[in-house]
């Protein structure tokens, strides 16, 4: 029993190592917007086994897990410290999910968890679920980490034990292990989730990016990505909360849709990475979109294409929430490269890489979306006809050369 015991052990330690080490390549043919990556760069089986297993012989001679890890999603991001930092989502298979930070050298492989998972300080009411992390560092010098609060719905009947609430959670640190909680975000609406905060201010105040929902599922009549000011972040409330960017009938985000990371910004204006959710006979379908806000007026939206930028793909669309794909973290370089990471059907996180000048030309130069098919019609004409006296001039002058 014991030799088979350390045997396991070992074995499981190898296993470990080699995915920890794993170098992780891009796939061969981009699309010229972004590279995609072989391998995810976080999963279950990235969690330290030292977290699944009680390694003492003698109090678990069979060497049974002990504690299920389930998924490791939705990560928050950030660079710190010249390391890229993940913070995920990290779901126990009892369903309560929790945050912990993993490291990369290169944000692109070798993520490793630190010790402990967050040990995430709880407000007068305790939260049963925290999910979906947005990490800020923000200009008056704090990191900070919106995510969401879940707890049972204290108006529900005891006949109904899925009807819950949620609202903005929030917290702030300077080192990522010692974390200082503070009230939640006090809003109009009876729910919230996918709240941000922006990393400047704003009219000299702290600006949320917010999703204003009727019930714990549904948008309802809310919905849309909202925005609104706060005096203060110790006890964050917005009075006016203003849609931005709305559901729209027909297109990827008709159902509902919600802001990923805290946008980037550059010389043209914010970047900003949103998933959009439609309703399809196969279920809920999520897909990431990007859009640009002006410089001075943030709640301007002045570019945004047509339809998605990244859907889930091949072994991305299938997991414990099948055919989705979310983000709510990017790290920008000093160089210009942006690293997307991106969770695929709530399982496991992935990285897309690509730069600030691909993202701009995509934002600026990809047609919005007509609404209509005949509208769509035309764009692709257009581009046709681009193409075939382009191509009339370039075998022109190619023909002339050789002459
Ligand atoms: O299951 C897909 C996603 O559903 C929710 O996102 P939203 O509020 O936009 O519908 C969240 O629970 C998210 O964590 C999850 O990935």
């Amino acid at each position: 029993m014991n030799n088979d015991f350390f045997e396991r052990i070992t074995k499981l330690e190898q296993e470990q190592e080699r995915l920890l080490q794993e170098t992780n390549d891009k796939e061969e043919t981009g699309n010229g917007i972004f590279d995609r990556y072989k391998n995810p760069v976080l999963t279950a089986a990235h969690t330290p086994f030292n977290w699944r297993y009680d390694l003492n012989a003698d109090t678990n001679p069979y060497l049974m897990e002990r504690f299920g890890i389930n998924a490791v999603m939705n990560a928050g991001a950030i660079k710190w410290n010249d390391k890229y930092i993940l913070v995920p989502r990290v779901e126990a298979s009892s369903r309560k999910s929790f945050f912990a930070v993993a490291e990369s050298p290169n944000g692109i492989d070798n993520f490793r968890f630190w010790e402990y998972p967050v040990q995430m300080p709880e407000t007068d009411e305790p939260d049963t679920n925290i999910y979906d992390m947005r990490l800020v560092q923000h200009e008056d010098g704090w990191i900070y980490g919106l995510f969401c609060t879940e707890r049972r719905d204290p108006t529900a009947p005891s006949t109904d034990q899925s009807a819950a609430i949620a609202q903005c959670g929030i917290a702030r640190t300077k080192d990522l292990i010692h974390w200082e909680r503070l009230s939640d975000l006090v809003t109009p609406s009876a729910q919230q989730r996918n709240v941000v905060l922006h990393p400047e201010f704003v009219q000299g105040k702290y600006a949320f990016y917010t999703r204003p929902q009727d019930s714990f599922i549904s948008a309802g009549k809310g919905g849309g990505i909202g925005f609104g000011l706060s005096d203060t972040m110790e006890h964050a409330s917005i009075d006016k909360e203003t849609v931005i960017d709305h559901k729209v009938y027909h297109t990827v985000y008709e159902l509902k849709n919600g802001l990923g990371p805290a946008p980037l910004k550059t010389k043209k204006g914010w970047l900003h990475l949103a998933h959009g959710v439609r309703n399809t006979a196969a279920g809920l379908r999520y897909v990431l979109y990007l859009f640009m806000t002006d410089l001075q007026d943030v709640t301007k939206v002045i570019y945004k294409p047509a339809g998605y930028f990244i859907a889930p793909e091949g072994a991305e669309r299938t997991g414990d929430v099948s055919n989705v794909v979310f983000s709510n973290g990017w790290i920008a370089d000093s160089d210009g490269t942006v690293f997307i990471y991106y969770a695929s059907s709530d399982t496991r996180m992935h990285v897309a890489t690509t730069t600030i000048e691909q993202l701009l030309d995509y934002v600026m130069n990809t047609a919005a979306d007509g609404l209509t098919s005949f509208e769509t019609v035309k764009t692709l004409t257009a581009l046709i006809d681009k193409n075939q006296s382009e191509a009339m001039v370039q075998v022109g002058v190619s023909s002339k050369s050789k002459q």
